[in-house]
């Protein structure tokens, strides 16, 4: 009897823990909403699907070039600056692992090795139609995509790099927000196809798009205030300051509306920032959508030359894109940026008129709305900078990076390195980096600014100059004898040498 009882509790919790594993399981695969799945595909992506996952590169894997064949593989890969004979071993449409959130079969894409009739003779063996359209000469990425656009008769236009594969489901969670709202541009999360060996590792829903003070896009954590706004669901789109490059898709009657690419930029640069301040400004939004994958290989190096070098085409771009979307907000640009100034950015008088008759916002809107934890801060007490009374010398971020010391330097009054604001905050910022101590009489550091005070903390004194380091009651002083060039905490003693003067100082930020 006492046997069966036991018997019957056994039985019992486990049936319970069966009941609690099959709740868990529905509850997390109900949390997936990215999948339709398979019911609409094509049947030629069926056929891919379904073909064996065998040969280089297939499920995505890595390709890795024998030895022998190594000094051939290096010189391929000067021509594109990605290792072109991988990329040739992997058919066009290998099959990739399905990386969405719960897992699933995939889809391919390609990367065109091909050159003029070789590529004409393969699309037309696609299921799709599809027309290619060449320039007649070396026009850059920004108006060859508007000579494409022109010639679109679909409702919405999808950008893409020629490097790029594409996931299996890629592209319909891109079309159905663009359906639910067409001011939305939706970007795919980008996952990195290694430029080594074209391994395809998945990017992460936890990243979005910012820039820093020269106007380079950064990836950035996506902050708390956005997981909240979408109640932790990572599924929801994630609304993005900026795009990383060209990979989007855009309604096409609004990305005319919207002012459609600045055909005042050249060949490539600034283009994905433009258009980011643009659609945020102008009433629009930018998303992530997190169920669409599409590959994308980045590389270290440009293999492309740009007339007048890299840096003219890049900083003219950059001066546009400044000049009409960034009001006084530019000044953090051009002041880290020393020479952008000479750059001849040509006529922005019809992109002026543009943002006129979309009646955009200011570009401070855009930071205290849609990106208040921006690089750029959206209110500051001086931007310029820091220079110390008793030794005449400035304060200097040296070209460091994050985690060494700040340096301390003649002052030469070109920016640059020099550049610090500090902010309404109580930072004191060199473009995304904050000055931090955290022990006394400690060397100062530099470290990603966290918005969270604590060792980032000092409190300007404007009248007797002095920066005090909140959190060790200690103030900012000149270096020690025995290390000559890193500003170092002390006990405030209202020398001079823990003076500072602040450039541009103003008593209200
Ligand atoms: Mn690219």
């Amino acid at each position: 009897m006492r046997r069966f009882i036991y018997c019957k509790v056994v039985l019992t919790t486990s049936l319970v823990w069966v009941l609690v594993d099959v709740f868990l399981l529905l509850y997390f695969s109900e949390c997936n909403k990215c999948d339709d799945k398979d019911h609409s595909l094509l049947p030629a992506l069926r056929a891919v699907i379904s073909r064996s996952h065998e040969g280089p590169g297939e499920m995505g894997k890595a390709v890795n070039i024998p030895k022998e064949e190594q000094e051939k593989m290096k010189e391929l890969f000067k021509i594109n600056q990605f290792n072109l004979m991988a990329s040739d071993m992997i058919a066009l449409n290998r099959s990739l692992p399905d990386v969405r959130l719960d897992g699933f079969k995939m889809f391919t894409s390609q990367t065109f090795n091909f050159l003029q009739k070789k590529l004409e003779n393969y699309v037309q063996t696609l299921e799709v139609p599809v027309r290619i359209l060449r320039m007649e000469q070396r026009s850059g990425l920004i108006r060859a995509r508007l000579r494409g656009a022109a010639a679109t008769s679909g409702q919405v236009i999808t950008f893409l790099d020629a490097h790029c594969e594409c996931t299996v489901g890629w592209l319909e969670p891109l079309l159905a927000r663009i359906k639910e709202d067409r001011t939305a541009v939706v970007c795919p999360i980008i996952d990195v196809i290694s430029d080594e060996t074209f391994e395809y590792m998945a990017g992460s829903d936890m990243t979005y798009g910012g820039f820093n003070w020269k106007l380079n896009f950064r990836w950035y954590p996506v902050p708390q205030r956005e997981m909240d706004r979408r109640k932790g669901d990572r599924t929801l789109p994630v609304r993005t300051p900026t795009m990383a490059g060209g990979l989007f898709s855009i309604d096409k009657t609004y990305f005319e509306e919207i002012g459609s690419y600045d055909p005042g930029m050249d060949i490539w640069g600034g283009e994905n920032l433009e258009m980011s301040f643009r659609i945020w400004q102008c009433g629009g939004s930018l998303e992530i959508v997190t169920c669409s994958h599409v590959g994308h290989v980045f590389r270290k190096a440009t293999p492309y030359s740009f007339p007048g070098g890299t840096g003219q085409v890049i900083n003219k771009n950059n001066r546009r894109l400044a000049e009409v979307w960034m009001d006084e907000f530019k000044d953090f640009f051009y002041i880290i940026s020393p020479g952008v100034m000479r750059v001849d950015y040509g006529d922005v008088s019809s992109r002026k008129a543009l943002k006129e008759t979309l009646k955009c916002k200011p570009f401070s809107w855009y930071l205290e709305n849609i990106y208040p934890d921006s690089q750029i801060p959206r209110r500051y007490y001086s931007l310029g900078e820091i220079r110390n009374v008793e030794t005449n010398q400035c304060v200097d971020n040296m070209g460091r990076k994050e985690n060494e010391k700040v340096g301390f330097f003649n002052c030469h009054g070109m920016g640059g390195n020099q550049v610090f604001s500090y902010t309404a905050d109580k930072e004191i910022r060199t473009d995304d980096l904050c000055l931090d101590a955290s022990r006394l009489n400690g060397p100062v550091l530099m470290l990603k600014c966290h918005h969270m005070k604590g060792n980032q903390m000092f409190e300007y004194d404007a009248e007797r100059l002095t920066l005090l380091h909140v959190n060790s009651n200690q103030c900012l002083d000149m270096p020690s004898e025995d290390d000559k060039m890193v500003p170092t905490l002390r006990e405030c003693n209202g020398s001079r040498s823990q003076q500072w003067l602040l450039r541009n100082m103003t008593l209200s930020a």
